[in-house]
């Protein structure tokens, strides 16, 4: 089992090198992260975007760019839907976000005839380490889903779980989280909480144990999680925390990252391949090792 985001780059040494289309790659930590990740062996990318913008930058961080493609289109749009296009034609298997906003990147992956849907739901995970929590710490989802239902949560918690199983944790722990324990009628989150949980003790959901409503104290803390009286197999020992919405998930992501010195590595999962989908506020690290996680899952 993956206990540390190092152990993700040795994962992705030891697998055959894959190529990473990057949409609008002109972004010094962007091209960071991929000297970063090329030096190490695990990617080979293909850079799509304004060419004198992204040689430019070589220049400065000393990123040798003989044997990397460059595709140059320098609208955002264009770049991305042509990031996409590369995926399509089998000529990359992982999807990286640039220097473009969430939305544009997006809706290219979500093109009905052009894009890179199989079917499934797609939902951002990102996965955390923290030294003031014991393991790795899934977070979902963040970036994609604004508002989920019911089913929609419920498909977001399968592609944790997908992420987790591939990182080899056969049977993560997801807490559905909330401002409070108890299932209140008049709190939506709590009601979804309940019905999944109860869905998942009935087997309909299976993979993984799922606990909810919780709230963030009871899910990462045994200590507070007794002082409650939860009993719960969840409750201090979570891996996946699925949060009401993307204003929670978001919220939670920043905070471990600004305030709880974390590092995280995150992905969007449920399309036809992994999309490398980190905020323009993240550290290059960060960057760097979620283009480890897609390469070790892929
Ligand atoms: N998975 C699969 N299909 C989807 C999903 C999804 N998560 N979301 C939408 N679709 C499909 C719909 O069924 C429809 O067929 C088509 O895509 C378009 O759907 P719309 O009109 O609801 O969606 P869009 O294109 O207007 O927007 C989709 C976004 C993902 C861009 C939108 O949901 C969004 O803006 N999300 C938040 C992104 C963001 O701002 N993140 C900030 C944090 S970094």
């Amino acid at each position: 089992m993956i206990k540390k985001l190092d152990d993700l780059v040795d994962v992705a040494k030891n697998k055959t090198i894959r190529r990473i289309a990057v949409a609008a790659a002109g972004d010094t930590d962007v091209l960071e992260a991929l000297k970063n990740a090329t030096e190490k062996g695990i990617v080979e990318p293909v850079l799509v975007g304004d060419e004198s913008r992204i040689k430019e930058i070589a220049k400065d961080i000393d990123l040798d760019l003989s044997d990397i493609e460059i595709i140059n289109i320098p609208d955002k749009h264009d770049a991305s839907v042509e990031a996409v296009r590369q995926i399509r034609e089998g000529k990359a298997e992982i999807l990286m976000k640039g220097l473009v906003s969430t939305g544009v990147l997006l809706k290219a992956v979500l093109d009905k005839d052009h894009g890179l849907r199989k079917g499934a739901l797609l939902s951002h995970v990102a996965v955390f380490e923290t030294p003031y929590y014991h393991k790795l710490l899934g977070v979902t989802d963040a970036a994609m889903n604004v508002a989920p239902d019911l089913l929609e949560k419920i498909d977001i918690i399968k592609n944790a779980v997908d992420l987790f199983h591939k990182i080899g944790n056969p049977n993560p722990k997801v807490a559905i989280v909330g401002s409070v324990e108890t299932i209140n009628p008049r709190m939506e989150a709590t009601m979804h909480a309940a019905t999944i949980s109860m869905m998942n003790y009935r087997k309909q959901i299976t993979g993984c144990i799922i606990d909810g409503p919780l709230a963030i104290d009871g899910a990462v803390s045994k200590k507070a999680s007794k002082i409650k009286n939860i009993i719960s197999d969840v409750a201090g020992d979570v891996d996946i925390i699925l949060a009401p919405n993307i204003d929670g998930a978001n919220i939670l992501y920043k905070s471990l990252n600004f305030l709880g010195g974390a590092t995280s590595a995150s992905l969007i999962m449920g399309a036809a391949v992994p999309v490398v989908l980190t905020s323009r506020g993240d550290a290059e690290k960060s960057k760097f090792y979620s283009i480890a996680l897609a390469a070790a899952i892929n």
